[in-house]
């Protein structure tokens, strides 16, 4: 163990009992690191990517690169970082040199040189100057106010507010949004635990039978993938009678609202759908596809883990996204907000450029055959699709 730990250049203690370490340990006394890792797909939705992985430190430079060109609204650039850094999470090893990427796909110049730099210095350069830059922090800080963009934290840095409390004392017109997202702060860059995913999943089950008795929630997002933490709680609501569903979300929300559990609220129209074109827009039921970005005032009472995040408060804000699809859109609504973000990403691509189809949140069209395609379940999706299914725990690239 001590040649083991040394050899690793391990700067924490080692548990014997830790079995991944030491299947690398022994990988290495064979000289089993000189072998390449088999070539992996390139869409990561032809990809099983789990929640736990062995590449966490190449990972983590690679996403404050993509995180930095996100906040710079340097779109193309973000999503090559979030593709490099999605196929080192579906490797089944730790990488130990860059050689043995080779043959691997989504892995550009510029990734590959970040991944060479961590592997032979422990850090990259550019990664440890973008995590200390005033401009990244304070983009980071502003975007963290719910109902604050990249474009709006942009403008604010450069009139010198860095801060949630730079902003407050500028005395800005900021808008509900922004108003609840300063007034929660706090709260709302805590991590939600699946704990209280969980009591508000309580919450929201019994405002919905109470307003549509048959109405089923289903938990969707990071914690449907198997997450323990998430920036928030989503949730998709349906009822199998199809066109029940109309008009559900006003009445769950005013329910909600008359037993206090809503701090801020605001029901839309799925803007995905409205920001796209083309045959994939369902023409008739656009308009019953609605979510509401909501914050919750989760009580002591209803979470037991409320007591070890929040001190003496009885109360904590929880961010909560709720969206209502009709049933026989309820597959791909479930598919469309499991995430994750990239993975959807690249079930898209991959429907647009490998099946000429075009996949949304609604529905899949098939260009060549002009028609839309129906499916039941996400396995029937993946299949039209032409994919090997992949689970929820499976797509957290
Ligand atoms: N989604 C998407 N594209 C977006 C935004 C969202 O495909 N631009 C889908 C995928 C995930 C789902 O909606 C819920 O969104 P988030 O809550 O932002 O993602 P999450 O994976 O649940 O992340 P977190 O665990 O931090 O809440
Ligand atoms: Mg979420």
């Amino acid at each position: 163990i001590m040649w083991y730990t040394e050899s690793m250049q391990v700067s924490r203690p080692v548990a014997i009992l830790d079995r991944h370490k030491l299947q690398v340990g022994f990988n290495r006394l064979c000289g089993a690191d000189e072998l390449a890792v088999v070539s992996l797909p390139s869409y990561a939705c032809q990809r099983h990517t789990p929640l736990l992985h062995h590449n966490t430190v190449l990972i983590d430079a690679l996403s404050i690169l993509a995180e930095n060109a996100e906040l710079s609204e340097n779109e193309g650039r973000g999503v090559a970082f979030r593709r490099a850094g999605a196929l080192l999470k579906s490797l089944p090893q730790e990488i130990r040199r860059v050689e043995q990427l080779r043959g691997q796909p989504c892995l550009g110049d510029h990734s590959l040189r970040v991944i060479k730099e961590v592997l032979e210095d422990g850090v990259c350069c550019e990664v440890e100057t973008t995590k200390e830059s005033r401009q990244f922090k304070a983009m980071k800080a502003l975007t963290g106010i719910f109902g604050v963009g990249a474009k709006t934290a942009d403008r604010w840095f450069r009139e010198g507010i860095h801060t949630p409390s730079d902003l407050q004392r500028s005395g800005h017109n900021l808008n509900r949004a922004q108003r609840a997202g300063v007034q929660y702060y706090d709260d709302l860059n805590q991590p939600v635990r699946k704990a209280e995913a969980d009591a508000i999943g309580l919450i929201v089950e019994k405002a919905v039978s109470e307003v549509l008795p048959g109405a089923k929630i289903t938990l969707i997002g990071g914690f449907r993938r198997g997450k323990e933490t998430g920036h928030d709680v989503d949730f998709l609501i349906t009822h199998p009678e199809e066109g029940r569903e109309e008009g559900l979300m006003a009445k769950v929300v005013s329910w909600l609202e008359a037993q206090g559990f809503l701090l801020y609220h605001k029901t839309t129209r799925n803007s995905y759908l409205e920001s796209k074109d083309g045959p994939a827009r369902p023409p008739s039921n656009m308009d019953r596809f609605e979510r509401c970005f909501s914050i919750f005032r989760l009580t002591r009472e209803e979470s037991s883990m409320l007591s070890q995040c929040s001190g003496s408060r009885s109360w904590m804000a929880v961010r909560v996204d709720m969206v209502v699809s009709p049933y026989s859109q309820f597959a791909f609504a479930l598919l469309g907000w499991t995430g994750s973000k990239l993975f959807e990403r690249e079930l898209r691509r991959w429907a647009v450029h490998e099946r000429a189809m075009t996949l949304s949140s609604h529905t899949l069209y098939d260009s060549t055959k002009r028609q839309y395609l129906r499916a039941n379940s996400e396995e029937e999706i993946f299949a039209l699709l032409g994919l090997e299914y992949i689970p929820p725990c499976g797509r957290n690239a």
